[in-house]
């Protein structure tokens, strides 16, 4: 019998090879863990439950590779996917690892250095359609800046704008059944980063010439750094029909991008977006996008990369069970919260502004009364996810 937090490929668990692959390297110090080879990283995601690995073109293809490199490095990578069964749901470009993209790449004050980043996407975007993606992740790696008079905002939206555009365009004229999901990130490296929430970046889309095509890729850590509840935004992206993929991890508060494995970290925040995730009508992939500490050797990644996939189906048992109990239905109907399914004024303005128990007689003591009783609610959100409930 399957135990029950053991993933399997219906859970749609994937990595970024970038993410096991970490070797350790930080701004304090040197790599504590040997590269690994892509091939691997296959075999032993497969192994252990995943049914997809996401990449940076640079993560597989090494810059600089010739044309046969590339083909000969994408074939022996597409037999290990058909060896596995694994697949590619998701890929995207390296634009911040390479010097020349000290300034950024799409909003570079460098013309030359924005076409050269564009071409690099081009490229990737068509290893992306190569390898069966669907979705092509656009973090602005270092699209941003860390002094006030150093970046035009309004300008390097239009540059923003004006490559995401032309993605848009190289997308649909290659017939690729794929969209694009833009990361949002508050800053690091750079000082402050464009499009720095959800909420940026969902206002942004709707600039573009094509925003079906667009959607965004939130990322756990990311809206945590900004102090943000990543329930809420993901609910909104969903809201929006703009939750295109997500990528799943840890962070402690307002504090460097610390990429913990998921579950780390904010317990309660990991819970709630399970209960969005699992409720909302998401069905992509359950992507993490994290980095084992750099205290760990070659088996604690792989026991860190199971850890993620276990605790995500450990809290999508204790939502289901919150959920089911009855305590909890009537807790929420105690606290009214189906009351907001209700339209607020389905009988028009015309009968709003003459109703006079809205206003004129509105009891607005008695209503300003009314206990809400989310305490009570909350509590035993908490008893299922401590696991007394
Ligand atoms: C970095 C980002 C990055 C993107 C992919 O903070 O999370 O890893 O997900 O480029
Ligand atoms: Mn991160
Ligand atoms: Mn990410």
């Amino acid at each position: 019998m399957q135990e029950r937090f053991t993933p399997t490929p219906g859970d749609r668990f994937s990595f970024g090879l970038w993410t096991v692959g970490w070797p350790g390297r930080d701004p304090f110090g040197d790599p504590t863990r040997p590269p690994l080879d892509p091939v691997d990283t296959v075999r032993r995601l497969a192994d252990l439950g995943a049914y997809g690995v996401s990449l940076h073109d640079d993560d597989l293809i090494p810059p600089g590779s010739s044309e046969t490199e590339r083909e000969r490095t994408l074939s022996r990578f597409r037999a290990a996917l058909d060896a596995t069964g694994l697949t590619v749901p998701m890929a995207t470009t390296n634009l911040f690892t390479h010097p020349v993209f000290k300034d950024g790449a799409f909003t570079a004050n460098d013309r030359d250095i924005r076409r050269y980043a564009l071409r690099k996407t081009l490229r990737a975007i068509d290893t992306a359609a190569s390898l069966g993606a669907r979705t092509v992740v656009a973090w602005g790696g270092r699209e941003g800046a860390e002094s006030g008079a150093a970046k035009d905002v309004p300008l390097a939206l239009d540059r923003l704008k004006e490559a995401f555009d032309l993605l848009g365009e190289y997308i649909t004229d290659q017939g690729y059944a794929l969209r694009v999901a833009l990361e949002p990130k508050p800053n690091e490296p750079r000082g402050d980063l464009l499009l720095p929430t959800v909420g940026h970046a969902l206002a942004f889309i709707e600039r573009l010439e094509r925003p079906a095509l667009f959607g965004v890729n939130p990322e756990v850590g990311h809206e945590q750094m900004a102090g943000l509840n990543i329930a809420h935004g993901v609910a909104q992206a969903l809201w929006a029909d703009k939750l295109f993929h997500i990528d799943l991890n840890g962070q402690c508060g307002a504090r460097y991008d610390q990429d913990l494995r998921f579950g780390a970290g904010d317990l309660r925040a990991a819970f709630w977006l399970v209960d969005v995730l699992e409720s909302g009508g998401y069905d992509g992939p359950r992507h993490f996008d994290f980095k084992p500490p750099r205290t760990e050797d070659a088996d604690g990644v792989w026991v860190s990369a199971a850890a993620c996939m276990r605790t995500y189906l450990i809290l999508r048992d204790r939502v289901a069970a919150f959920r089911a109990d009855p305590r909890v239905r009537t807790a929420l109907s105690d606290a009214r919260v189906d009351g907001l399914a209700f339209p607020t004024a389905a009988d028009g303005l015309k009968a709003l502004r003459a109703d006079r128990t809205a206003y004129e007689e509105f009891d607005l003591d008695r209503a300003a009364a009314r206990g809400m009783a989310f305490e009570a609610l909350d509590q035993l959100a908490l008893e299922h996810l401590v696991g007394t409930a």
